[in-house]
């Protein structure tokens, strides 16, 4: 622990004292207990000053574990074999292991050969970055792109560019709220916190039905006072895996522009969830063709596997390509105190994929194989409990969900049964990440749930 000056006293000492020795410098220190006593001699007065080890941090008290990253942090504490960590939403091969996409390789083989440099990025990232992730997200065709209506800002992952939208809602619309969905990724709620952005929640799930509350949602957007921020999940519902229907965004839509509403997604899992590229997009292009402005946040995290490399970007689309120029120029002012301009590795991968027709049609098809082994886990997971539990509980809830993760219904006590009991690592909320299971364990998650649903209240 750092020792800290606690007071200083100016006080006439024997330099004889039995515990004190002063040196020809007239300088000397003793210990006394777990402090240090330290003096200086100058004009026949000894000043003393007592360094104690008490921190001045002492007011700053423990934060508890992420409830998403600290489920990692226990996994890793645990010894048992049979561990299973199926809290943060990584994507494992079926022998667990972290997954490397061969594009990626490829694309960082390509930037070693050019030998590109290391100098700084411009602050709003990297051009053909840019470029490239509002035409994936958009459609390169998109009139918004076509007509320069469309900021983008390289930003630090989807958490990073959620944060600088965050920013940008604070800073020009005062006093607004942002709507998410109850339940939500957790991490929404810290981000427009730290923002100081106000939020309220739209009813979203619905426990009896273990489906959307679709009544529900509409009503409360519908309450919301006009110009309210929307904050809509673009596909794989994070942590439900319940996403509207197609005619459900229709009517979402109709909502939002009635009541003047801004629309704000959060695509963090664009062609993971289905395997298309576009069918993941849908959503954010039905607002977008209906002339609203919107922002959206993206991650390259799942989909491109680039969880460490922090890339994605916040875009925003807006009705005039003046304001959409006014809106960058701020998105700009507002990164660069937070962190200047973002880093450059993830962005030149990412522009590689997108702009070599090769590596995109690899990229594709790599998605679709981890897309596909989700959906096959999720097959084997439902056919493991529906044959074992005799219950007749319907868990036919699993399937109907979608993306990388499944809302098992399990409470807190029921979810620590699986992480004490069963040494299967969980959000408290009861959901488990399809992507951290392999078939061959399967079975094993099986007895785990129908052993903590059953004998667990
Ligand atoms: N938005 C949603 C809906 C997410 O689920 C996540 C990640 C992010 C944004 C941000 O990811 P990024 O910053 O890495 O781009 N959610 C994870 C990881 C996968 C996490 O909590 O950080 C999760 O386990 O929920």
């Amino acid at each position: 622990m750092a020792s800290s000056v606690l007071s200083v006293a100016t006080q006439c000492v024997s330099p004889n004292a039995s515990s004190v020795s002063i040196n020809e410098t007239h300088k000397g220190k003793a210990k006394l207990g777990g402090s240090t006593l330290r003096f200086s001699k100058s004009s026949g007065r000894i000043s003393m000053t007592v360094a104690v080890n008490v921190s001045r941090f002492e007011g700053i008290p423990m934060a508890p574990p992420d409830p998403i990253l600290g489920v990692s942090e226990a996994f890793r504490a645990d010894t048992n074999d049979v561990k299973l960590n199926l809290g943060v939403g990584a994507y494992r091969t079926e022998e667990l292991q972290p997954y490397v996409l061969n594009v990626v390789k490829k694309a960082e083989n390509l930037m070693l050969e050019r030998g590109d440099n290391k100098e700084y990025l411009p602050i709003e990232g990297l051009a053909a970055f840019n470029k490239a992730t509002a035409e994936l997200l958009l459609g390169a065709d998109n009139p918004a792109i076509k007509e320069q209506r469309v900021a983008t800002v390289q930003g630090l992952s989807g958490t990073g560019s959620l944060r600088l939208g965050a920013a940008l809602i604070e800073r020009y619309f005062p006093g607004s709220k942002v709507l998410i969905s109850a339940p939500t990724w957790g991490n929404h709620k810290n981000i427009f916190n730290d923002a100081r952005v106000p939020w309220a929640e739209y009813r979203y799930y619905d426990p009896r039905t273990v489906g959307l509350d679709f009544e529900g949602m509409i009503e409360d957007i519908k309450a919301a006072p006009e110009g309210t921020f929307v904050l809509l999940h673009g596909c794989a519902h994070n942590p439900t895996g319940i996403d509207p229907t197609p005619e459900q965004w229709e009517k979402i839509a109709d909502v939002i522009q009635q009541k003047n509403h801004i629309p704000f997604f959060d695509v963090a899992y664009q062609g993971f969830a289905s395997g298309s590229l576009d069918e993941d997009a849908t959503s954010v292009r039905l607002f977008v063709a209906r002339g609203m402005e919107v922002l959206v946040a993206q991650s390259y995290s799942k989909n491109l596997g680039l969880y460490a490399e922090r890339i994605g970007a916040m875009n925003v689309i807006s009705s005039s390509s003046e304001s959409a120029t006014r809106v960058k120029s701020q998105l700009k002012r507002l990164a660069r105190p937070m962190y200047s301009n973002p880093p450059v590795h993830g962005a030149r991968i990412v522009a590689n994929v997108v702009g070599t027709p090769i590596l995109f049609d690899e990229w594709k098809a790599e998605m679709e194989m981890m897309a596909g082994r989700i959906k096959n886990v999720r097959q084997k997971l439902y056919d493991s409990i529906s044959s074992k539990d005799k219950s007749g509980k319907d868990w036919s809830f699993i399937l109907k969900q979608i993306g990388m993760f499944s809302y098992t219904g399990l409470n807190k006590n029921q979810s620590d049964n699986m992480t004490n009991k069963w040494h299967v690592y969980m959000t408290k909320d009861g959901r488990i990440s399809l992507a951290g299971l392999s078939l061959a364990k399967c079975e094993y998650l099986a007895d785990a749930i129908i052993d903590s649903y059953h004998n667990v209240s």
